[in-house]
């Protein structure tokens, strides 16, 4: 594996980052852009902080991420816990926190009190989903995974390593299977112990280090993979997940080279997770533009053309002829996406990863 260190920028303007980052691909390091997006959150936010504001509400936290399991992708459970209770394990260095993780969780939706401090910066285009909190223990190892958005990642409290490659090396990661759970495609590859007789492409990747502390933001493009280890105790931070401005910018991107057999794989797996779903036979007969077509747009809040449908559909109509020698006689986007309710392709949960 070869190591290269990405940009760090001070004051970089939303031009700036638009013309040399985000429309290059490039992954960067704002740092201390969190002092100018968000001084209020940088100012107040603490553990003690966050349980006055926050006290008993109910959070999703993330079980048994101290399990090998869970650091190769493959399973975690969820609980609904007071979020009291998870600071209190914080503050307490009990050991419980080295086994959950306070990740994901939408901070308008859940948080209203602490969301004002949390505006959106001019630097994201068009709003995907977030912004979320996360807080994590030290050392804790999210493995290796591409999320289907531009994503920033800007650390509050405490520091965070970020280990990214490139959407053209999706290949040379070694992702699982087609089919298995949960928004993200994760990679085979352990990090920090990389076997590379199993994957020998490995050798070939391309890794851009990025060491993040309390103020900076990462800058993570759409379909890179990233490895995310928590350094200090209690580090809190919050993601946006994103694309560019616009209402017909986004999937054309997820469609070009190098970016497009990244997004095949991710198309493709939310596909197959949906295979032993009771009416799968018929939303692949009879449904599967107008549902690609409703999927995509609640990701992404923009719609398909019948011609990017097309491409998809081919891609699922190759994949169970070659996989499974079955051949669907799938409908045309026409007919397809004029259904009024198609069947809905689902996001099924990561917990069942097998
Ligand atoms: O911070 C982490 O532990 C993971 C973050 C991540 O994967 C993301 O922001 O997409
Ligand atoms: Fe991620």
């Amino acid at each position: 594996m070869i190591i290269k260190q990405v940009d760090r920028r001070r004051n970089l303007s939303s031009e700036d980052f638009l013309n040399e980052y985000f429309n290059t691909d490039t992954p960067v390091i704002l740092e201390d852009a969190v002092s100018t997006w968000w001084p209020q959150a940088l100012q107040k936010w603490s553990i003690d902080y966050l349980t006055d504001q926050l006290g008993d509400r109910i959070v999703d936290v993330r079980k048994n991420t101290s399990t090998i399991d869970y650091k190769l992708g493959k399973r975690y459970l969820l609980a609904k816990i007071p979020f009291s209770k998870y600071a209190f394990w914080h503050k307490n260095n009990m050991p419980e926190r080295y086994d959950h993780y306070l990740a994901v969780n939408n901070i308008k939706a859940a948080f209203p009190e602490i969301s004002p401090h949390i505006p959106l910066p001019d630097h994201v285009g068009k709003l995907h989903a977030g912004p979320y909190l996360w807080i994590a223990p030290d050392g804790h190892y999210e493995y290796t995974h591409v999320d289907a958005h531009d994503n920033f990642c800007a650390i509050i409290r405490g520091r965070k390593n970020f280990r990214i490659f490139s959407t053209g090396d999706f290949d040379k990661l070694y992702p699982h299977d087609f089919g298995s759970k949960g928004k993200t495609v994760q990679s085979r590859v352990h990090l920090d112990n990389i076997d590379y007789e199993l994957y020998p492409k490995m050798r070939q990747a391309v890794c851009m280090e990025a060491d993040i502390g309390q103020g900076d933001v990462v800058f993570v493009p759409s379909l890179f993979w990233h490895q995310v280890t928590t350094i200090d105790p209690c580090t809190i931070s919050v993601n946006i997940f994103f694309g560019p401005r616009g209402d017909d910018q986004y999937i054309k991107k997820m469609l070009t080279n190098p970016r497009s057999d990244a997004f095949r794989h991710w198309i493709l797996n939310v596909i197959v997770q949906n295979k032993d779903a009771p009416s799968f036979d018929h939303l692949i007969e009879e449904d599967l533009p107008g549902s690609i077509k409703n999927f995509l747009f609640k990701q992404y809040h923009e719609h398909c053309t019948d011609q990017q449908i097309e491409q998809i559909v081919s891609w699922v109509r190759d994949y169970f002829k070659q996989e499974h020698g079955i051949e669907h006689s799938l409908v045309t986007s026409e007919k397809g996406a004029a259904r009024k309710h198609p069947r809905q392709l689902k996001i099924r949960g990561l917990s069942w990863r097998s």
